[in-house]
């Protein structure tokens, strides 16, 4: 399939205060693609945040919230930013065409307009969305396992830590290392090795249960989860059904000294963030200062 190919059935929001108008783009657009619609700025970015459309297309002159006042909205919530937006206007000036860019529209097309035109120009914003999405997942997930890597996790943490300052509610982080992994892939090869990680991460990943809660790959054989709004007891409970879960995959470990499986060890975190600071990189120094004790303590075990 082409990127052309693929630029077709997506999901278009169309918002315009007129009904008529609606209705010729739902016309021109709508056998190719779902469409949404809103008859004011209000309706529309609850629509968006509901239906999360791939591509809008927006007018610019409504009662109350004009065009460039959803742009400017959209553009300030981070779930809906990367939503592309394209004007469909009678305005038809430079300057109305400056500031529909400038406020962070991706094209501007002008009334009356040509079908064959608008049904490119939206395929061809579509293609773009879906390359743009496509390499932003490329970057925040790990290659080996498919799980969020380092760079996801991070940022994660800085959001999370910042959401539980305000609301004064404990963040956890559990930091996870396999157990003998370098005897394991000693043992049985490098790429025995490797899915080994992919079912351990996919074990993991099951543990994980309530949705803001992230599993990463730290590096090498080293995992962490994000815990967010989770007390110690809260994350020691994930802990112990890690702890089975790695234990249930019976991947035998001949050269393991903690059992003939393999294992992970596991040090936990737990911190109030206080309000204005910024200390996130501090609650993985003490999770992996748990895990160092889990280690020493025999390995195949949590430590908080
Ligand atoms: P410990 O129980 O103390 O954690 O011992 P360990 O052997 O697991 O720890 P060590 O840090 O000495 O070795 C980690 C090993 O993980 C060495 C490295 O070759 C292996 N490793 C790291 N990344 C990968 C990978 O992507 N694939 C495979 N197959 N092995 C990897
Ligand atoms: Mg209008
Ligand atoms: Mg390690
Ligand atoms: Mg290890």
């Amino acid at each position: 399939m082409t990127w052309t190919d693929q630029a077709r059935n997506g999901r278009l929001l169309i918002v315009d205060d007129a009904m008529e108008n609606i209705q010729i783009l739902n016309h021109v657009l709508g056998e190719e693609h779902e469409v949404l619609f809103a008859m004011n700025g209000v309706k529309a970015l609850e629509l968006a945040r509901q239906h999360r459309p791939d591509l809008i297309l927006l007018d610019a002159v409504m009662p109350e919230m004009d065009g460039y006042e959803v742009c400017a909205a959209l553009r300030a919530t981070e779930d809906l930013r990367d939503i592309p937006v394209i004007f469909v206007t009678a305005l038809t000036t430079p300057e109305d065409e400056t500031r529909a860019l400038e406020a962070g529209a991706v094209d501007f097309i002008t009334k009356p307009f040509n079908v064959a035109v608008v049904r490119a120009r939206v395929r061809t914003h579509l293609t773009l969305k879906r390359q743009s999405d496509a390499m932003r997942e490329l970057t925040l997930t790990d290659a080996l396992t498919g799980v969020a890597n380092r760079r996801s996790f991070n940022d994660a943490l800085d959001n999370e830590w910042r959401r539980c300052a305000r609301s004064h509610t404990p963040l956890s982080v559990i930091m996870i290392d396999i157990d003998h992994f370098k005897l394991y892939n000693d043992a049985y090869g490098h790429q025995a090795g490797d899915i080994c990680l992919r079912q351990v991460a996919n074990a993991m990943v099951q543990c994980a249960g309530r949705t803001p809660d992230l599993l990463a790959r730290y590096g090498g054989e080293e995992f962490v989860i994000l815990l967010p709004q989770a007390s110690a007891e809260g994350a020691e409970t994930v802990a112990q059904r890690i702890l089975a879960a790695v234990r249930e995959l019976a991947i035998p470990h001949r050269m393991s000294s903690a059992g003939d499986t393999v294992t992970v060890s596991l040090g936990i975190s737990t911190i109030v963030p206080a309000e204005g600071s910024c200390d996130a990189d501090s609650l993985v120094r003490v999770a992996d200062g748990a895990l160092y004790e889990a280690k020493k303590e025999g390995r195949n075990r949590y430590r908080i």
